[in-house]
């Protein structure tokens, strides 16, 4: 909690003192109340107490903000704030976000839905909130200067539409953006079909993908950064601190995934086909679907796949750019794969007792204790049941169990793999006398392979070993 303090001393002075005082009595008593996380733990879905039915999501490492019923209108009530957002147990980050928490909690609603939302600045600028994919009176879009004057600090205000359609969205400020998105300010969105047999799934579950440039010891991201971010995170949280999706064998299950990133992520599902089954403009006619492992989720895109849970275990889920399933400290490291730097090693640790050469053999980093900033996670980490995973960022495990309870979204813990069925070291006949692997032909000969011979061709070329080339 001193995290927060020295924040709100700093950039955010006087903010808290702001937000209570500048809506009127009057005003406060027709305000719905807004609800606040400091959890960073993945709530229970919100079961609707009334309105029209609805299968409700689940928000990664997130919660829905509930709302309250007025003269037929859905009334929700977003604070704008300054948080404090765990990344990971050991990191804690500055973050805007909205009530409590980076990303704002999810808003559900059903198709037909009367909505007004209100609107609460408690940051020290102005900000507004934009209804992403949203098919509204163009005064409601939020874009500040645009459509309507920002929200200054300690104003509220109000956001009323119809949600049209059904479907996955999210909102974002249309104010300062780059600082305000590169702070964390965003949130999920969902309109449910009227029809709760509609596009029913078993589990629902919905992220939003976000980075951030957080120097390695510090607590606050550098807002400026255009490309060069270190933390990608899905919910702004990073493996291992994200926690499994987990789905029952056989359920239909759908991920939704918003990117506010700057740059796209192919999100990849181990060991399932899917299809992406809607996007941020709608739902995708199902003549039009086709199966796969990954889809591509570009900047400011929304994708929702779909796929049926039919293989036990767990599977990695993940964005397929290796540098994002990575934390802090990967970037500015060079290869040094097969570079015998004892000598330097040496020479560098007269002057820096303790030195440690990375690399040298990979970058595996899985087994290396060193100690780090304040603050800072290991580039990868987490524990498996086989050790180190060796992943951060956007990463997390699709658990598939047997004969869950509905409604049971508890860590049933690691697989129990058959036996028989997992990868391992070959102890039969013959290892450790292996015939030599085929290889690739070489510009220089080498010698003729001894024993077996090679029956592996390239067009071209007269055998493997190159003896024909020149
Ligand atoms: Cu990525």
């Amino acid at each position: 909690m001193t995290n927060r303090r020295s924040f709100l001393t700093g950039a955010g002075a006087g903010i808290t003192a702001l937000g209570a005082s500048l809506v009127s009595r009057a005003g406060a008593a027709s305000l719905p109340e807004a609800p606040t996380h400091t959890s960073s733990a993945t709530a229970a879905p919100l079961v609707p107490t009334g309105g029209r039915p609805y299968n409700p999501v689940v928000t990664l490492n997130g919660w829905t903000l509930p709302w309250r019923m007025k003269d037929g209108v859905k009334e929700f009530h977003l604070v704008a704030e300054p948080v404090v957002r765990e990344f990971a147990p050991g990191m804690q980050v500055n973050l805007w976000g909205y009530n409590g928490q980076s990303p704002g909690p999810t808003i559900e609603v059903v198709e037909g839905d009367r909505v007004r939302i209100f609107v609460t600045n408690k940051l020290p600028e102005h900000t507004s909130v934009h209804w992403h994919g949203q098919l509204l009176p163009c005064g409601m879009d939020g874009v500040t200067g645009l459509t309507q004057p920002g929200i200054q600090p300690g104003k509220t205000f109000v956001y009323e539409f119809v949600a049209r359609h059904a479907g996955t969205f999210m909102y974002h400020p249309h104010a300062d953006e780059m600082q305000q998105m590169a702070m964390g300010m965003m949130g999920f969105w969902v309109t449910h079909p009227k029809n709760p047999r509609q596009h029913a799934v078993d589990r629902d579950y919905v992220m939003l993908l976000s980075s951030y440039d957080i120097e390695p010891g510090s607590y606050t991201p550098r807002t400026n950064t255009m490309l060069d971010f270190n933390l990608w995170t899905i919910n702004s949280r990073v493996f291992p601190g994200l926690d499994p999706m987990v789905a029952r064998l056989g359920d239909k299950v759908r991920i939704r995934v918003g990117n506010l990133t700057m740059t796209n992520h192919p999100i990849h599902l181990h060991g399932h086909r899917f299809e992406v089954a809607g996007t941020d403009g709608g739902w995708v006619p199902k003549s039009a679907r086709w199966p796969e492992v990954t889809t591509d989720v570009a900047v400011g895109q929304m994708r929702a796949i779909e796929f049926v849970a039919d293989a036990p275990g767990d599977w990695a889920f993940h964005c397929h750019k290796s540098h994002h399933t990575m934390n802090a400290m990967g970037h500015d490291v060079p290869t040094l794969i097969g570079v015998d730097h004892r000598g330097v090693a040496e020479k560098i640790n007269k002057l820096v007792p303790g030195y440690m050469v990375m690399g040298d053999k990979g970058g595996s980093m899985g087994d290396m204790k060193m100690p780090l900033p304040a603050n800072t996670l290991p580039m990868m980490s987490g524990d498996g049941p086989f050790g180190n995973l060796e992943m951060g960022g956007m990463f997390t495990v699709l658990k598939v169990r047997e004969g869950l309870k509905r409604g049971d979204y508890s860590d049933p813990g690691w697989y129990r793999h058959p036996a028989g069925t997992v990868a391992r070291e070959w102890t039969g006949a013959g290892a450790g006398t292996l015939p030599p692997a085929p290889r690739a032909p070489d510009a220089r000969p080498a010698p003729a392979p001894v024993g077996q011979a090679m029956d592996a061709r390239k067009p071209g070329t007269k055998d493997m070993t190159g003896h024909e080339h020149h």
